[in-house]
Order: structure tokens, then C-alpha cells, then sequence
């Protein structure tokens, strides 16, 4: 069961219970008066979903496993590319709500579909922000070729000097023609100093020489998935450098292709995903639910080519009010 009912005399003590149960980062997802005091109704944030077999793929394409009430939602978020697996885990979530999924139509439907959700999402602020706290210090854009790694890393460069801290850019990209060039003009731009690392031991200089930065940014070369080698190699230059790796991945890919890049990049360790080129597909859902399914943090959606504007960070409610095209009021109400 995704939710956790509880009840008590006063609203006070239920929401101290529901930190007491749930953890004090669990998600509210309704509250209401009883006749006895208050039910609320909450989720923790590290939910489990259903195996694959028992609510999920052997089913796919099947409309009319759904219930009544929620098929038009499930309808939606489809077409969006939501999995069947999370519509099943959110449809059984629901069961334990005020909504009623005999009938079609129930007002609280949609708010209630996109807290549930929210709450499988998971987020990972820690690529930016505050300085001092535990935040990534030296960060490794990795992922595929040409799935935006440099450019993302240009955004967050951006969004870091804008911010007042101290960066520097580090490169291992000198496979590919102008690449360095690529990094050096943003680099310029942005006047922080840009270094090239031939070798791991370089990179273990330049980080050294680097330390007292507040934030260090890597660019690596474009791997395929399917490249075991070249990952091996990639894992090997990272490898005891502390680096908090950031996957990029193009939020437009098919499911299959998702799960291929995620299981392959999993080998060298992943701290979050970016979904980059978000403004160029209709159906983000297949690489998010690959994403949300393997409890993945995301950290950012890339929107643009625009440097540094095309870029936010990731926000679990947005994401969900997107999957079930609602808009923001339907979910506050
Ligand atoms: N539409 C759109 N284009 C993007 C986005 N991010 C990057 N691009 C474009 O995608 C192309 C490749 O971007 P790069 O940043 O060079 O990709 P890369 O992963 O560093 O590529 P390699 O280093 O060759 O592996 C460029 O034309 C970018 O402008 C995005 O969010 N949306
Ligand atoms: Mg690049």
C-alpha cells in the first residue's frame, strides 16, 4: 500500500503521527475532519512499487483494466507515457482516498492523482544552490553522444556564477573535434578558468589544484551505452575523484532505450538525471517512469539550446500536474 491512513483526535496529533510513521519528510496528501477528529492521509517518500509481473508490463496496451473513475485519467497520462506500472500503483493508492472510482468525474480525482505521484518522484537539489551545506562539489556530466551534456553543463555553469560562486570547468572530452573549443567559449564567456585533463592523473591534479573552488564542473565525451569498454574506461578516470555524477538523457526516448542507457550507466553510478531536449518530444513520460521506477533522483529538465536560460530545476509537483495535463489550481484544491 502506497498510503498511510491515520487518525486522530486533533489534526495536530495526526500530522505528529503521520511524522512519527512516515518519516518527517512524508507527503500530506489529503487531510479532512471525521467524526471522531481528523484522517490524514500521507505517503512516504520511498514508496515501493508492485513487481513488474504483477502490475505491469504482461498488461500494457489493456484500457480496460482500469476503473471507471480513473480511465480518462489513466487515458491522459498514457499519452503522456506514463507507465502502466505507476498508473496501476497510483490507481491502487487511490483506493484508500475519499474519491469514488465507480463513477467518472470526481473533482478530487485529478489533485489527488498528482500527489500520489509527486510522492514517487524523487528530486536531487544538490547539483546547485546554497554553498556550504551538502551540496556537490565537483560534478560529471555523463551520458551518451550528443544527449546535451556539454551545454547542460554550460546552464549550470551559468546559474553558478550568477549565484556568486567560485568554478572552474575541467574537460576530458578531447576525443571529439572542437570540443574543447565547444567548453572554451563558454567557459570565456562566463571568464572562469577552463582546464583539460588528458590523463586520470591530470584530473587528479587539476582537482587538487581546484579545491578551494565552490564548485568544480566536469564535461565528459559522449558514450554508447552499448560501448562496455569506453564505460569502463569512464568509470576508471572517475573513479575515488568524489565526483557526483549527472546523467544526461534525452527526456524524448523510448522506454526501452531508457531502461538500456540506465542499466548501462548504472555500472559507472548515477547521483541524478537530467532529462535534456524536454521542449522536443510530446511524450516525456517513457524516460521519466524509467526513472521514477528505479527510484532515480532527477535534478534538472533541459528545455532549449539556450544557454543559460533553457533550464529548470526539477520540481516533483510540476511534473506531475504534467503528466495528468492538469493545471496548477486543480492539484491545490
Ligand atoms: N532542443 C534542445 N536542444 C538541446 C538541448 N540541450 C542541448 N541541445 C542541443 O543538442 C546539441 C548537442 O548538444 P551538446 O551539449 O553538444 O551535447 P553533448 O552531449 O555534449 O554531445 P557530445 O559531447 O558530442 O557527446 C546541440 O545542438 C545543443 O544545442 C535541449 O534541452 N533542447
Ligand atoms: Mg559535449
Amino acid at each position: 500500500m502506497l498510503l498511510k491512513r491515520i487518525e486522530a483526535k486533533t489534526l495536530a496529533e495526526a500530522i505528529a503521527r503521520v511524522a512519527a510513521e512516515c518519516g518527517d519528510d512524508a507527503l500530506v496528501v489529503e487531510t479532512r475532519p471525521t467524526r471522531n477528529g481528523y484522517l490524514v492521509v500521507a505517503t512516504r517518500p520511498e514508496t515501493q512499487l508492485a513487481p513488474i509481473d504483477q502490475a505491469g508490463r504482461k498488461n500494457l496496451g489493456d484500457s480496460q483494466r482500469w476503473t471507471r473513475g480513473f480511465a480518462p485519467m489513466a487515458q491522459r497520462a498514457s499519452e503522456f507515457g506514463l507507465s502502466n506500472r505507476l498508473l496501476a500503483a497510483i490507481e491502487q493508492s487511490l483506493l484508500g482516498t475519499r474519491v469514488e472510482l465507480g463513477r467518472v468525474g470526481d473533482p478530487a480525482l485529478g489533485g489527488l492523482c498528482a500527489r500520489i505521484l509527486q510522492a514517487l518522484v524523487k528530486v536531487e537539489p544538490r547539483f546547485e544552490g546554497k554553498r556550504g551545506s551538502d551540496q556537490f562539489r565537483a560534478i560529471a556530466m555523463v551520458g551518451s553522444t550528443g544527449v546535451g551534456k556539454t551545454t547542460t553543463l554550460a546552464k549550470l555553469a551559468s546559474r553558478a556564477v550568477q549565484n556568486g560562486e567560485d568554478i572552474a570547468i575541467l574537460t576530458v572530452d578531447t576525443y571529439r573535434v572542437a570540443a574543447v573549443e565547444q567548453l572554451r567559449a563558454f567557459a570565456d564567456l562566463l571568464e572562469v578558468p577552463i582546464e583539460v585533463a588528458f590523463t586520470p592523473q591530470d584530473l587528479r591534479r587539476l582537482l587538487q589544484l581546484h579545491s578551494h573552488r565552490d564548485r568544480i564542473f566536469l564535461d565528459t565525451t559522449g558514450k554508447s551505452p552499448l560501448d562496455r569498454t569506453a564505460l569502463q574506461t569512464l568509470a576508471g578516470a572517475l573513479s575515488g575523484k568524489n565526483f557526483a555524477r549527472l546523467l544526461c538523457m534525452p527526456a524524448g526516448m523510448r522506454r526501452c532505450d531508457a531502461d538500456m542507457v540506465l542499466d548501462s550507466y548504472d555500472k559507472i553510478g548515477i547521483d541524478g538525471v537530467c532529462l535534456t531536449k524536454w521542449d522536443e518530444t510530446l511524450v516525456p513520460g517513457e524516460s521519466l517512469s524509467a526513472i521514477i521506477e528505479r527510484g532515480l533522483p532527477l535534478s534538472h529538465l533541459a528545455i532549449g539550446q539556450d544557454v543559460p536560460a533553457d533550464i529548470l530545476a526539477a520540481d516533483s509537483l510540476q511534473l506531475a500536474q504534467a503528466a495528468f495535463g492538469l493545471e496548477p489550481t486543480e492539484v491545490l484544491a
